[in-house]
């Protein structure tokens, strides 16, 4: 059960147009979970609470990473916007006392991925990709996927990110090609 209070602090924390993604987020994760048999009470807390870190207030992400102890590799140090992911874990886990280790590992790695994914890892982050509110280039194509084979999806969701990325001109963060590389040679296997 997620009490009001929660709700609301979120909304007060990330601000009205990232709670209303959080909320489709956990929609389309409560409705992925039922498809591909996961936890669905999990897919809604994490799909909820993923952007739990990206606080309107960006002045405080560095400190609050060093306060609490979050490690940055060198690629978060030149790209604040993946400390979130992180981030939310241990905000997740401090400030809505949750402590799944499965819907912790969802929030941290919603924006990277990471090698070897589970179900639950792998439904946030796809939900965050594909939720209704999503309107970007190529949105169409991962949305149809997701609902007929998760790996496909996430292996074109990664893509696209990656392409984003480099044209962006930052750098790729280790566990987003982990992430590809995993499933991708597994669904070559097929
Ligand atoms: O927090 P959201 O906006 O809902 O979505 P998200 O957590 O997936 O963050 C999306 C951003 O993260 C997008 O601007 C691309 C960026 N991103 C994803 N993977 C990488 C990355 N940025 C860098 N620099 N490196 C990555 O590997
Ligand atoms: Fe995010
Ligand atoms: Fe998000």
């Amino acid at each position: 059960m997620i009490e009001a209070w929660a709700y609301e602090k979120l909304k007060e924390d990330i601000g009205q147009k990232r709670y209303i993604h959080s909320i489709g987020v956990m929609n389309t994760s409560m409705e992925l979970a039922k498809i591909y048999k996961a936890d669905e009470e999990k897919a809604k807390i994490a799909g909820l609470f993923h952007d739990c870190a990206k606080f309107r207030e960006k002045r405080n992400l560095l400190k609050m990473a060093t306060e609490f102890d979050i490690i940055l590799d060198n690629v978060m140090e030149r790209n604040v916007e993946l400390i979130h992911g992180p981030l939310g874990a241990e905000v997740a886990k401090r400030i809505y006392n949750i402590y799944d280790e499965e819907i912790l590992s969802a929030i941290r790695y919603h924006t990277t991925g990471k090698e070897d994914m589970s179900i639950l890892d792998k439904i946030v982050f796809i939900a965050d990709y594909i939720e209704p509110n999503r309107k970007f280039e190529g949105v169409e194509e991962v949305r149809q996927l997701a609902y007929r084979d998760l790996d496909k999806s996430l292996i074109k969701a990664m893509d696209n990110t990656i392409v984003f990325v480099v044209k962006s001109g930052d750098l790729i963060h280790l566990d987003t090609i982990k992430a590809r590389n995993y499933l991708k040679i597994r669904k070559d296997l097929e």
